[in-house]
């Protein structure tokens, strides 16, 4: 994997830069829409491909690893293979879903036990096995096994948890290199800062995994619940320690607003659920705020879902007609609803990657903040 800097802002920490893997080239900073079972949900590949552009998609080690299993995923030659995906793909480990699905787990130095949210059986991830099972599903990039501190966490829980992790990161660096690629492309691994909402665990943190001298680096434990103002000031800390040149991962974030935030601060990838999941419930996110597209008030609107056409659907189908699809509960109006968000987030990452290019974005981040924060 290669990152290059294409060009910095001067009245922020923002980056632009291009990630360059076997899967082929990623533009930062980018978003990753969130495929957890193999696909994103209501989403075909080739609308994945040809109408929201995704360079990246993300998989889930502890969904994939239950169900396909990993032997099918095996026997198919990889994740990429098994569901038509010639793009690139970063899976995380597992250590978020493990604690925040399966129905009870026990946390050890070990590994984590836990029970599947599916059929109940007991299963262990360990750092160890977690490498095991992401060189088998093939992703581009894989993930660390780390403990996602809750919030909030009192200081010595996040402090012991965050030393595990640090432990857990030179176990899956160990058996590493003794798995080669399996597939015959590269697949690059990323360690995880957590320290929760302390500022000194967090710089010690992103000490240790600098050290680690992975080829990017992620950052964990944020958008758990706290106040976004914590969040950022924890981007702040732990990106004034992780090298420059290399991707900086913020996992699991955000809104679109937290999104132009971060990206200030200079980080340079996302993956969240809200985009998805939100679209499914009628939540349509444009530039000029939300939208609950449930709502009445658009029962007689015939304009186009989003002037602005990021998507084909945003001026094929009107907010009236995608109201009535809600209200008669028909497939199609989460199809349309997901296709219009995921356009939305790779709009707005990549209309901030020229804004960074062009030297305004501090300008244009103000004013997209304000006014994307309404709901409509
Ligand atoms: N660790 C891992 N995956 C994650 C997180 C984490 O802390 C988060 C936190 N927002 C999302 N996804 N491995």
């Amino acid at each position: 994997m290669k990152f290059e800097l294409k060009g910095k802002d001067l009245q922020s920490k923002a980056r632009a830069g291009v990630i360059t893997t076997d899967h082929g080239v990623i533009e930062t900073p980018i978003f990753m829409p969130v495929g957890t079972v193999a696909s994103v949900k209501g989403v075909h590949q080739r609308e994945l491909k040809n109408d929201i552009n995704a360079d990246v998609i993300l998989g889930n080690t502890y969904h994939l690893y239950l169900r396909p299993q990993t032997r099918i995923l095996e026997q198919a030659g990889g994740l990429h293979k098994f569901m038509n995906w010639d793009r690139n793909i970063l899976t995380d480990s597992g250590g978020y879903q493990v604690y925040s699905l399966s129905a009870n787990r026990k946390i050890k130095e070990e590994g984590v036990k836990f029970k599947s949210h599916i059929d109940g059986s007991y299963h262990t991830f360990t750092p160890e096995n977690v490498m095991e099972i992401q060189r088998t599903i093939g992703a581009d990039i894989i993930m660390a096994f780390d403990e996602c501190t809750p919030y909030p966490c009192d200081y010595n829980y996040a402090k012991r948890s965050m030393h595990m992790t640090h432990r857990w990161l030179d176990r899956c660096v160990n058996h590493l290199e003794k798995l080669p690629f399996k597939y015959g492309y590269e697949q690059s691994f990323f360690p995880i800062v957590q320290g929760s909402t302390y500022k000194d665990l967090r710089l010690q943190s992103a000490e240790y995994i600098a050290n680690a001298g992975a080829v990017g680096n992620a950052i964990g434990g944020l958008s758990v619940g706290e106040p976004a103002e914590e969040m950022y000031a924890m981007t702040e800390v732990v990106c004034s320690v992780l090298p420059e040149d290399k991707p900086r991962y913020l996992m699991g974030v955000g809104t679109p607003i937290n999104i132009l935030e971060n990206i200030a601060l200079g980080i340079d990838m996302f993956d969240c659920v809200m985009p998805t999941r939100n679209a499914r419930n009628g939540m349509l996110f444009t530039a000029h705020g939300s939208i609950n597209i449930k709502n009445k008030k658009w029962e007689d609107d015939f304009s186009a879902l989003d002037e602005m056409d990021m998507t084909y659907v945003d001026t094929e189908y009107s907010k009236a007609y995608l109201r009535h699809l809600f209200s008669v509960n028909e497939r199609l109006a989460m199809q349309i609803a997901t296709i219009h968000n995921l356009g939305f987030y790779l709009w707005l990452v990549r209309e901030a990657r020229k804004h960074i290019l062009a030297g305004d974005f501090r300008a244009w981040k103000e004013m997209m903040v304000k006014q994307m924060d309404k709901r409509l």
